[in-house]
């Protein structure tokens, strides 16, 4: 009989308890870094504060899940049969007990999600009642709060869990929120996107291709795959931004994971951060109606990319807080295009955009790092399958980043993590600091 995913966590929470205490007792007054002046102006960049165990960002390597690389884990995670990439409950399992499934470890996960997946009807009924013209990640985060009602965790608050058990509740709220995703999300694009239909769970499927028939592309087996390597991807990044770290922080005042991955969404809906995505698509059409064609030469991309920069807009799609290369997300995509579309003219003025633009943001003098991101790739491949709505494309970023945030928030649990309070000070107090001495 296979292991379920709880019975494993469990299974761990001690040991992993017992190196949390290890490291505290033999380190915990060791100083990680120091904050400067700069760091508490500059959104605390660089600030060492928090402890994040599903993945760790490398500035040059780029992200590790678990300790292991993009392609490491595309390479080892087992794939369902047809399939040729793994899959976000694979990597769930990964994410939460640092070890790689067996198919069958992955194949319980997809039952588990697919057992749990539906939605009262008064979150339907709201998601319904969205107007058209409310951005589909406010309509995401609305309908992710509403699934609050039934939070196992916030009941079990209530009625007095002992803080020893407060990571099984958080794990069934976590579970059950994954699992609601894919009817959410794809109730959103098909209620103001296509015809307001909307299908069913299978249950013999996984949950890409799940998500996949759910939008309206389930027919396709490459988007079926681009969904598995686009929600495995785009999964976790350490926990530092802005949908990590609003997630953890929110989850820290033992808010359940439905009230703190809502919290995660909102953050993520800005356009420094995963709203990028949108942004780069719209950016890259925008530049081809001004050029006239639908493949701009290296030059007139150079010169577009002059005028966005002259007009004091940001090149979406390039640069990174913490990333000093081409991100290993952007490349694991780019893989896909080669693989699956060479010839998209859109693929081509992506690539081009590629041997153009960190020439540019170099010149340009201002980024620490002018190679892409994950979000200057994603919109060209759903596009080329007919998904060419990017106002839409942060849900699906969100329905990614709720396998890292979640995973994470277990364990924050489950080793009894504080409260986050970290020290403001004003201006004034910063000066008076250093004019003292
Ligand atoms: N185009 C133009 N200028 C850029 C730039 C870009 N792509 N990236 C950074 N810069 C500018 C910054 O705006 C900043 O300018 P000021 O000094 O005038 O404020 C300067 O370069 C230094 O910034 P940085 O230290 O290199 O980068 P930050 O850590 O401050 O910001 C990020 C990182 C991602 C917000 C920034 O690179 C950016 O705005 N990129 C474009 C938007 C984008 O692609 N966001 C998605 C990131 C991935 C994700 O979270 O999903």
């Amino acid at each position: 009989m296979v292991t379920s995913l709880k019975q494993r966590v469990a299974e761990l929470i001690p040991e992993k308890a017992a190196e949390v205490k290890e490291v505290k007792q033999k380190y915990g007054d060791r100083v990680l870094g120091e904050t400067t002046v700069n760091m508490a102006y500059g959104g605390m960049r660089g600030i060492k504060g928090m402890v994040w165990d599903t993945s760790l960002l490398d500035a040059d390597e780029g992200i590790r899940f678990r300790g292991m690389s993009i392609p490491e884990v595309q390479a080892a995670l087992p794939k369902p049969a047809g399939a040729t990439e793994t899959t976000p409950e694979a990597l769930f399992w990964l994410l939460l007990t640092g070890e790689v499934p067996t198919a069958a470890q992955a194949q319980s996960v997809t039952d588990e999600l697919n057992a749990r997946a539906s939605l009262p009807q008064f979150v339907t009924d709201l998601i319904d009642r969205c107007p058209n013209t409310l951005h589909p990640m406010s309509q995401f985060a609305l309908a992710v709060n509403a699934l609050q009602h039934d939070s196992l965790f916030a009941k079990a608050y209530h009625a007095g869990i002992s803080r020893s058990e407060y990571w099984g509740p958080v794990f069934e709220d976590s579970l059950n929120l994954l699992a609601k995703l894919p009817l959410v999300a794809s109730r959103i694009y098909r209620n103001v996107f296509q015809d307001g239909k909307h299908g069913e769970i299978d249950q013999a499927a996984d949950y890409s291709q799940n998500f996949a028939s759910l939008l309206g592309f389930g027919e396709s087996r490459e988007f079926a795959d681009l969904m598995r390597l686009y929600l495995v991807i785009h999964s976790d990044h350490e926990g530092g931004n802005v949908s990590a770290h609003t997630t953890h922080l929110v989850g820290s005042a033992l808010s359940d994971p439905y009230l703190s991955f809502a919290a995660g969404l909102n953050g993520l809906a800005g356009p420094l951060h995963g709203l990028a995505n949108q942004e780069v698509l719209r950016w890259i059409i925008d530049m081809q109606q001004s050029i006239g064609t639908e493949t701009p030469t290296e030059d007139q991309i150079r010169d577009y990319c002059w005028s966005t920069l002259n007009s004091g807009r940001v090149v979406p799609g390039y640069g990174h807080a913490v990333l000093r290369k081409t991100d290993p997300r952007y490349m694991a995509q780019r893989e896909f295009a080669l693989k699956y579309l060479p010839n998209d003219p859109l693929f081509q003025t992506v690539s081009t955009l590629y041997k153009i633009v960190p020439g540019v943001l170099t010149e340009h003098g201002k980024t620490k790092n002018p190679w892409p991101n994950v979000d200057a790739h994603s919109g060209v491949l759903l596009r080329h399958y007919g998904l060419v709505e990017q106002d839409y494309y942060t849900v699906l970023f969100g329905v990614s980043r709720a396998f890292g945030v979640l995973s994470q928030l277990v364990w924050d649990r489950a080793l009894g993590f504080s409260i986050e309070r970290p020290k403001s000070l004003t201006t004034e107090s910063i000066r008076k600091m250093f004019e003292k001495k």
